[in-house]
Order: C-alpha cells, then structure tokens, then sequence
C-alpha cells in the first residue's frame, strides 16, 4: 500500500513571529506580567517536556495512558466514526492506541480495517506535524494520514470533514492551559462545526491533593523549573531579549479558588530587561512574578456544565485506576 501523507498550511506567514512579538508586548506590559503557555514549545522545550511525562511526580500522561490502553476499543466502539482528528499532533502512543482500536472495528463491523479510515492531525508546529504524520502512515499503511497546520482557537474550520463521523480527540490535558472565557469560546466553535455523526473526546486532568498536584509541577529533579525557564530562551531567541535564568526562580502554586495550578518565574532581584526586536525594556522589581502557565484541573459535574451550556451531551466517562485523570466523550446536543 503506498504511504498518503497529505498536508495543508493554513498559517499566515511568520505567524510566530508575529504572535510572539504580540504576546510579548501585550503580557510584558500588564499586571500582573503573563505569557500563554504555548510558547513553552520551542525544540529544547518540547524535549523538556517529553521528560516531565517521564518524572515520577508528573501522573497525567501515565494516567491517560492506562485509560487508553484498557478502554480505547470501547471509547472507540461508543462512537461508530470512521476519522480520528487530534488536535495538536501529540504523542504518537496515545494516538495509537485509538488508531488500532477504530480501524480494528471497523474490520468488526465486516468495512475492512483500512478502507476509508482516516487520521487528521491539526498542529501549529509545522515539524511536529510532519513527524507525526510521517510515522503513522508508515506503520498504518493504507490509512488515508493529513496534517493541517493551524490554531486550533482560531481555525477549527479548516478540519476536512467525514460523512462518516469523526472522532474529534484533545488529549493530554491542553484544555487546562485555557481559562474558562477561553475554554467557553472553544467548546461553542468546536460544536458549531461538529456534525450528528462527530463525537469530542476529552482528555482532562481532575482535581486532587495540592500534595499531589504541586509536586507534578516542581519536581524533585528540576525538570518542570528547567522547562520553565526555557520560555526565557523563547524570548531570547526570537525577540533579541537579554533574560539571564539565574534572576528568575521557579514556582508552582495550586489556586484553591480558580482550581488551577499557575507556574510562575519570580524575579530574584529588581531586574531590567531589553527587548529589542518589540523596542520594550521591562522592569521587574525583586519578588516580581511573570505567570506562564495556568493548569486548570477539573471535576466531572463541571465539565457537563461547561460542554452542556456549549451544546454538548455526555456520551462517556472513563478515568484511570486512581480516579487521577479522565476521557470524557461528547456528542452535539440536539439544538
Ligand atoms: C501539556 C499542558 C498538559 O499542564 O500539565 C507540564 C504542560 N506544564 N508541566 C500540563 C506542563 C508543566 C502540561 N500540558
């Protein structure tokens, strides 16, 4: 079977670029000082986080895994779709599990295992995406495999469709790095482009002890204060910053309010900052926090009520042995 690789670039030209010099300047200024957390992803940073998956102290990614490997036949089978989309191109493991699991149901269902099965993975990374895309077409030969290259807040619209239904996966937890205004807008515009035939499978960390939860995020190694402080390099590299790791300290706190866990870097000393390419020069007095992360975890009733009031219906409701994280699956309400 020959491999089919398909890739369309939806990204306005140095559309990074751009959005960094914008974050940037518009988080930089404010206060409290912010950055999104989507700009931890540079190379060095996304092997970072590769070994924080591995950390003793960071359960998610085994979490969801353990629900993948016991319960995707049955995720799958809940759904009848022929497509499986990712949003964010993500770790191929999991990807696989569901992969093996829709196209060894569809041969169940006498379709043959390959015969119009589809993966759509969207990313903005354009690298992650090939890679990706690459890998399993190889190993799945025969699958139909397309990399779309967008946002996934801005440009959902850009998803091919499937008559058939497409499972429609967000994985890994992202949706914590979303605050609710965020999570609302895109819950609603994922929903206005679902079909009767699509579902939504969530994959969201729960809330838990903040004995649990902060060291998930300050691990003993160094490895997450590491990763922060990479987002320094972010800044260095594209805007032409001068940030030195050593003013900034490492923070994780779990907001018992908002039910989130926000990493920060704590200015050591008064410091002062240039940006040349964005021509800002920023001034941070000692004690000073830049957030750059938020980590929202969650609660089954508060999820139904966010995907209720976006017009989603529960369809699933699976979490590991722990009851440390969960898949949640959605079909479009009736409207
Ligand atoms: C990839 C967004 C799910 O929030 O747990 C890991 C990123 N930050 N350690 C998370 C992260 C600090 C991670 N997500």
């Amino acid at each position: 079977m020959p491999v089919t690789v398909t890739f369309h670039d939806h990204l306005p030209p140095h559309h990074a670029a751009e959005q960094l010099r914008r974050d940037a300047a518009a988080g930089l200024t404010s206060r409290p000082k912010v950055l999104p957390p989507k700009w931890f992803y540079d190379k060095t940073g996304s092997e970072l986080f590769e070994r924080i998956t591995t950390l003793p102290e960071y359960y998610p990614t085994r979490a969801e895994r353990e629900i993948l490997a016991e319960r995707a036949p049955e995720i799958v089978a809940a759904t009848g779709c022929r497509t499986l989309v990712e949003l964010g191109s993500g770790s191929s493991e999991k990807t696989r599990l569901l992969l093996t699991a829709l196209t060894a149901a569809r041969e169940d269902r006498g379709e043959g295992r390959y015969d119009g099965a589809a993966y759509v993975a969207l990313d903005v990374s354009e690298d992650a995406l090939r890679d990706a895309c690459q890998a399993l077409a190889e190993d799945y030969s025969g699958l139909v495999v397309t990399g779309v290259c967008a946002d996934f807040e801005t440009q959902l619209g850009t998803l091919p469709e499937d008559p058939e239904g497409r499972l429609v996966a967000f994985l890994g937890g992202t949706i914590g790095n979303l605050d609710p205004g965020q999570r609302a807008r895109f819950f609603r515009d994922l929903r206005g482009r679902l079909g009767a035939g699509d579902r939504f499978l969530l994959g969201a960390d729960l809330v838990k002890s903040p004995d649990v939860l902060v060291p998930a995020y300050d691990d003993a190694a160094g490895v997450t204060a590491a990763f922060n402080h990479n987002v320094l390099d972010v800044l260095n590299n594209g805007l032409g910053a001068d940030f030195r790791h050593d003013d900034f300290e490492h923070v994780a706190v779990w907001d018992a309010a908002n039910e989130w866990i926000e990493m920060r870097l704590r200015a050591q000393r008064d410091v002062l900052v240039g940006l040349p390419a964005i021509d800002l020069v920023v001034a941070f007095d000692a004690g000073e926090e830049l957030r750059t992360e938020i980590s929202a975890k969650f609660r089954r009733d508060g999820l139904a009520a966010e995907l209720g009031a976006a017009g989603f219906s529960p369809a699933g409701w699976w979490t590991d042995g722990e009851g440390r994280f969960s898949l949640s699956l959605w079909s479009p309400a009736e409207m």
